[in-house]
């Protein structure tokens, strides 16, 4: 089923200049990038984005990270784009991530784990309406 999907180059990766091959892994595997903006996020933006971890012991920690430098925020469209950009970035834990994925290749601990990507359809339509029109 064709759908849209949001991913995320987190502070940590944006730092690494992978931004062009974090894009061709989503190419190379079906998903067309079709809006994309670098931005600083705010706190207010960063804790609102994440409100659903707001009783995690790792909340503050999260916001902390994801407003200390630029993040890249893209739409991405493709047969199912939800699954398919959640398996090129690999297990939310770098350690546990396959072989080949984004979070494996580039992500530095379970909270600086380089990228971002909607979870299901639903998130993924909020996530997109959340920064782009
Ligand atoms: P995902 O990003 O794979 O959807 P999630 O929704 O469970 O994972 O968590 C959102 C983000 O919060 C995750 O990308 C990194 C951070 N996070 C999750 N679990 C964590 C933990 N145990 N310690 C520190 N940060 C964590
Ligand atoms: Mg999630």
């Amino acid at each position: 089923m064709m759908e849209r999907t949001f991913g995320m180059i987190k502070p940590n990766a944006m730092n690494k200049n992978i931004i062009g091959e974090i894009i061709k892994r989503a190419e190379s595997n079906g998903l067309k990038l079709i809006e994309a903006k670098i931005k600083q996020l705010t706190t207010d933006e960063a804790k609102l984005f994440y409100l659903e971890h707001k009783e995690r012991p790792f909340y503050d920690e999260l916001v902390t990270f994801m407003t200390s430098g630029p993040v890249m925020v893209m739409a991405f469209e493709g047969e199912n784009a939800v699954d398919v950009w959640r398996t090129v970035m690999g297990h939310t834990d770098p350690a546990q991530a396959e072989a080949g994925t984004i979070r494996k290749d580039f992500g530095d601990s379970i909270g600086e784990n380089a990228a971002h990507g909607s979870d299901a359809p639903g998130s993924a339509k909020r996530e997109l309406s959340f920064f782009f029109e």
